[in-house]
């Protein structure tokens, strides 16, 4: 029996975490692993999760209580919600903190770089867009742009997001081979950049690569445009097979940015093959577990009216 809907967010939003938490004691190496250990602690013995989680969550609740989105309050809602120690980009950690001293976020999302950034903070949080919008692409497309621009205003930190939400909302019904989901997104987006990098995934067809080509020639690193289509390429490659432990053994082998390719690939594979799909024993381990629930049964709840 395949997954109902309601199991299909669920997964989506515990697949994001998941792979987040399982993800985060590898990104950026074994230096970064260490201090993760160190200063991310949380609930003893729970299995931690970072930013992306975090993020996604304020987000979830967000959505879920009301009709549209109002920009204004979220960008305060994700900045009082910061906290250091869940490893938040560099970027993302200087406009959230001068958002929550008061700054109105237009005035600072292109403090840093002159476009904004590029990195894949808004493709990590954009997998409630899939499922809010799934059958309505332009409130998807709209809802996007107007709430990845907070912190990411660079053209290809956004493209990143609406691919990730496209993915997400594509997952919840079709059931295609990897090359044909990825084929089908590489059609749908608008992005030359992006769709360069799909195709190249496209054209391995069925044949299994390896981690190290994989991130060889999508990359893998913090930037969008590398870490999602690794992550989309896994998410698909592996949701075919219901394979949430072997997806999470690839994404490591690849390396770079692994809480955020796990996070992004989880919420992909989540919506495809729903809460049923994901290690029974990794969710038990799973922090704020009970908050994360709440937050997908109201984006289910909307997103149905
Ligand atoms: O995108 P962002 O929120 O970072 C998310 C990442 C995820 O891996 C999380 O798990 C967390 O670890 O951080 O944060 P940003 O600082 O906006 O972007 C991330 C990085 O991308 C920056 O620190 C830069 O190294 C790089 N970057 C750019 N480099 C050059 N030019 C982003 N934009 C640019 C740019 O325009
Ligand atoms: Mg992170
Ligand atoms: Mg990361």
């Amino acid at each position: 029996m395949p997954p109902t809907r309601e199991e299909r967010f669920a997964g989506s939003l515990f697949g994001l975490a998941l792979g987040d938490a399982i993800g985060a004691p590898y990104e950026g190496g074994p230096l970064s692993g260490f201090l993760w250990q160190l200063i991310g602690a949380g609930e003893r013995g729970k299995l931690r999760w970072t930013d992306d989680t975090q993020m996604t969550m304020v987000l979830t609740e967000h959505l879920g209580a009301r009709s549209v989105p109002d920009p204004d309050v979220l960008a305060r809602e994700w900045a009082n919600a910061m906290e250091s120690r869940r490893g938040y980009g560099p970027g993302s950690r200087r406009l959230l903190t001068r958002i929550a001293s008061g700054e109105d976020w237009r005035d600072v999302n292109r403090s840093i770089w002159p476009e904004g950034s590029m990195g894949n903070g808004a493709a990590m949080r954009a997998a409630p867009f899939g499922l809010r919008w799934s059958e309505d692409r332009e409130a998807r497309s709209r809802w996007v742009y107007e709430t990845s621009r907070i912190t990411h205003a660079h053209p290809l930190g956004i493209d990143g997001a609406h691919l990730i939400a496209d993915a997400v909302s594509r997952a919840l019904h079709a059931e295609e081979s990897a090359p044909d989901f990825l084929e089908a997104l590489a059609e749908e987006t608008q992005s030359r950049p992006f769709v360069e990098k799909l195709r190249q995934a496209v054209r391995w067809g069925a044949d299994p690569v390896t981690p190290a080509r994989a991130a060889a020639e999508l990359g893998c690193s913090v930037l969008a445009l590398e870490s999602v289509p690794a992550a989309l390429y896994a998410g698909a490659r592996f949701a075919e097979r219901r394979d949430f432990d072997g997806m999470m053994r690839f994404i490591i082998a690849m390396g770079g940015d692994v809480d955020t390719i796990g996070a992004m690939a989880g919420s992909v594979f989540g919506a495809r093959c729903g809460v049923g799909a994901l290690p029974p024993e990794r969710l038990v381990e799973l922090e704020a577990k009970t908050r994360l629930e709440a937050a997908a049964i109201a984006l289910y709840k909307r997103s149905a009216q």
